[in-house]
């Protein structure tokens, strides 16, 4: 008896899940508001760490599901997450692409599903129209030109008559890597006082940072008044290669950084950094509005730019709150 009663509760107990099942309503309340497929890049900074932190918490607090995948620095990697999200029927793909050139395939793959694609911190160049609605990052360029003024600035302060500066860039082909070169020397072209004697790729990597700058300074030696760095992770890795050649970084040698993560503004703070231009990776909550506005089907912003500033030698550093990256 006691087992015939057990069988029938268990019965109806399946059947009211089935037509609860049926009738959707439960399922809804669970279902996410939203899948956004995201590819990053990498994992090769406190830049990237934070953005992908950001993403996540923004995601989290709207209850967006978020399908999640690091590429390692490496765009068929990306380009194979991006045809994942497009098999998996997100609603909406984002991604940071490493490199600009190279994704029109896969992006007229994700328009012929009619997935809607967000381009996040970097740009794209492609012949053809309409593969993404829209780009949320930062303004290399103007990041750029902002570290060229504070140089102009520094060298008028310091009255130099000329000024040799070795650029370390950051992965070849990236927007961020083309934008921060052009913007520093389209501000420095009319000033005769500069010259840049070196230009080296570091790939954004500190490991990298460090070795060219051993090598910079085994070719230019004392000749070296700037370093100019792409990002804060390698000024990081050059700054020990600077001291260990005998030079004092801030003052025998001007350092100018981009990015400003905790550890670079701390060194700023120290002396051995006299300028950082501010590049925020807090990316997340724009990124969550935009996909959910076109998952909605609604009109976005083509591109959309955080408001950056500078930290500097010349400013009260005392006021600078924790960066949270
Ligand atoms: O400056 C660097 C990171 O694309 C803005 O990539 C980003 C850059 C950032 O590795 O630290």
């Amino acid at each position: 008896m006691k087992r015939k009663v057990l069988v029938l509760f268990i019965a109806v107990t399946v059947l009211m899940t089935a037509l609860s099942g049926c009738g959707g309503q439960k399922e809804n309340q669970n279902e996410p508001k939203l899948l956004l497929g995201f590819s990053q890049l990498g994992s090769e900074s406190a830049w990237r760490i934070g953005n992908t932190k950001d993403i996540e918490t923004q995601a989290d607090l709207r209850g967006i599901s978020l399908m999640f995948e690091n590429a390692n620095q490496k765009q068929e990697n990306q380009i194979a997450a991006i045809r994942r999200f497009i098999a998996y029927k997100v609603d909406v793909i984002a991604f940071s692409p490493i490199v600009e050139e190279g994704w029109d395939n896969v992006l007229m793959e994700a328009k012929t599903a009619g997935i809607p694609v967000i381009l996040v911190d970097r740009d794209i160049k492609t012949s053809k129209a309409g593969l993404t609605a829209c780009l949320i990052g930062s303004d290399f360029y103007k990041e750029g030109v902002m570290a060229a003024e504070y140089l102009i600035r520094k060298a008028d302060s310091l009255g130099l008559e000329q000024v040799n500066i070795v650029e370390i860039t950051g992965t070849e082909n990236s927007t961020p890597m083309r934008q921060r070169q052009a913007g520093f020397m389209d501000t420095l072209k009319n000033d005769n006082r500069m010259r840049v004697i070196a230009s080296v790729n570091g790939d954004f990597l500190k490991s990298r940072g460090a070795e060219c700058m051993k090598h910079l300074l085994e070719t230019y030696g004392e000749t070296i008044d700037v370093v100019f760095s792409h990002n804060d992770e390698m000024t990081l890795g050059a700054l020990p290669e600077i001291e260990r050649a005998g030079y004092v970084p801030g003052k025998d040698i001007i350092i100018i950084s981009i990015d400003g993560g905790q550890e670079a503004i701390d060194v700023l703070k120290s002396g051995k950094i006299n300028c950082v231009v501010e590049c925020t990776p807090k990316l997340g909550r724009a990124l969550m509005e935009t996909a959910m506005k076109l998952k909605a089907g609604g009109e976005v912003e083509k591109e959309i730019h955080p408001e950056e500033q500078m930290f500097s030698d010349e400013t009260d550093l005392t006021r600078i709150g924790p960066r949270g990256y």
